[in-house]
């Protein structure tokens, strides 16, 4: 005994277990039971990527023309981030991107989900371009695509140009957005087929300008903070408009949006209808005015006196028809069927509900399927991409330079077990991007939460493959569960 490792112990034990019992006949009948490899894949042209964002991973700040963004402004305003961090340096990414695409080359990804730093392009947010800006971006792309990976490129990821007067208070700055996303589909829809044009309007507009947790950091009452949420959506639609204007014919454009995920709390008809309902309901700010064109009932009269104000045209604009619809999804909300007016009712999270490293990180991997599935039963939506999902996890490095970070695997797994489900009943899954390539600057937590697969060492910039890497390289080889 005294030489035999513990697992070799347990190991064993396990099959001394089997065999001892009568147990062997149950063992088998369930391996011949079990679905055959083939029903855990994925569909043959799924596109696997990652994604990240400009401010997150660039640095170079004040480098070649970029003018400030207001998560310049904000990171650099004490007390607004965790520890005073700021994306000055972030990864370094303006410097590493070639040793970056070698990563994503290592894992075998498809496709690539990166932003354009708007203030990077056009340092004043509208007029004069930068064109070292844009060389950066056309060096990257060029990268990208000699490694043989499609870039996915998201127009604006929260870091808007600090010179544009007002911010998202200002109808103006929808207008120099579409002005921004033609000039950008115009120089790189040769070699771009996917724009999104914008990442999450809940966190620029919402926590941004209501909560003031994210740039810029304002607390607006509710007709106002109203308004910049309806210029966020105009800025969409003009983005989308100015796009297939100016891009090449074929030009894909859609959008990633953080839509509240909200999963029937058992699986019955009543409560599907209701959790159905309740997304449409209460995501109509955002993804249902995108796709219906118009602002619902629900939120209208939720609104009351502090709803938006409207000119005529908007709401034609805002819904003008996408390509496909981009869901970043990280956490559920459970929903039942009730007798309120409303028919429904999203369930209060018990305090003992698992997450990963975030506070606000809930692990219910089935919102993945039920993102999927909300979104197309309500709104026919013909092509799904899911722009993000992945999580923080507490890295920590072994003596010998390892990361293991099985939590992290155990979360993509169990996500990407329902996004199967999702793709095996046929809705139309088309790619999946994870969050994120490397440990990033993670907005007002800093760099105190890691979601890479690769380990960043901030102090050297080093970027070390985690296991989860590994992990990810195994499914995109299979195209199957792992
Ligand atoms: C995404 O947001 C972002 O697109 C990406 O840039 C980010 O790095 C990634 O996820 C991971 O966070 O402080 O309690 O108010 C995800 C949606 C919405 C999650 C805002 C965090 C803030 C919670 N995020 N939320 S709180």
């Amino acid at each position: 005994m005294s030489n035999i490792t513990r697992r070799e112990l347990a190991q064993s034990l396990v099959s001394a277990a089997a065999l001892g019992a009568a147990g062997a006949a149950p063992i088998r009948a369930a391996a011949e039971g079990a679905p055959k490899p083939k029903a855990r894949s994925f569909p043959d042209n799924m596109v696997w990527g990652c994604a990240t964002a400009s401010y997150q991973i660039e640095g170079a700040a004040n480098e070649d023309g970029r003018g400030p963004s207001v998560w310049d402004t904000f990171s650099h305003t004490p007390g607004k981030v965790f520890q005073g961090d700021t994306g000055d340096v972030a990864c370094d990414s303006y410097h590493r991107y070639k040793e970056d695409v070698q990563l994503l080359k290592n894992l075998g990804v498809k496709g690539y989900r990166m932003s354009i730093s708007w203030s990077r392009v056009f340092p004043s947010g509208k007029g004069k371009v930068n064109q070292k800006g844009l060389d950066y971006y056309n060096r990257v792309i060029d990268e990208l695509l000699a490694n043989g990976i499609q870039p996915y490129v998201t127009l604006f990821h929260w870091d808007l140009p600090q010179a544009l007067p007002g911010g998202w208070q200002s109808r103006d700055t929808s207008k120099a957005f579409g002005d921004y996303a033609g000039f950008m589909a115009k120089r790189l829809s040769d070699r771009v087929h996917h724009f999104f044009t914008i990442n999450e309007f809940v966190c620029f507009t919402d926590l941004g300008y209501g909560q003031g947790k994210f740039a810029p950091g304002l607390q607006l009452p509710q007709n106002e903070l109203a308004q910049v949420r309806h210029h966020g959506v105009l800025a969409h639609g003009l983005g989308v408009q100015a796009i297939r204007a100016n891009g090449r014919s074929g030009t894909q454009i859609g959008l990633a949006e953080n839509s509240n995920v909200y999963v029937p709390v058992v699986e019955t008809a009543e409560h599907i209808a209701a959790a159905q309902r309740a997304h449409r309901e209460l995501n109509s700010p955002f993804i249902t005015a995108v796709l219906e064109g118009k602002y619902i009932d629900a939120y209208l009269n939720a609104m009351g006196p502090n709803a938006p104000k409207v000119e005529n045209g908007d709401m034609q604009i805002i819904g003008s028809p996408i390509d496909f619809v981009g869901l970043n999804v990280y956490t559920p909300q459970y929903v039942r069927a009730d007798s309120s007016t409303a028919g429904y009712s999203v369930i209060k999270q018990p305090t003992s509900f698992p997450r990963m490293a975030s506070e606000w990180l809930s692990i219910g991997p089935e919102c993945l399927y039920w993102a999927v599935r909300n979104l197309v039963d309500l709104w026919k939506v013909p092509a799904v991409y899911i722009t993000e999902n992945g999580c923080s996890a507490d890295d920590a490095v072994t003596p010998d330079g390892r990361i293991e970070d099985t939590d992290r695997i155990m979360y993509l797994r169990n996500h990407l077990t329902h996004l199967q489900r999702a793709a095996s009943e046929g809705y139309p899954v088309k790619g999946y991007f994870l969050w994120s390539l490397l440990d990033n600057f993670e907005w007002a937590d800093g760099y105190s939460k890691r979601f890479g697969l690769h380990y960043v060492d901030f102090k050297t910039l080093k970027r070390t493959p985690k296991l989860s890497a590994e992990w990810y390289r195994e499914l995109i080889r299979r195209n199957a569960l792992v």
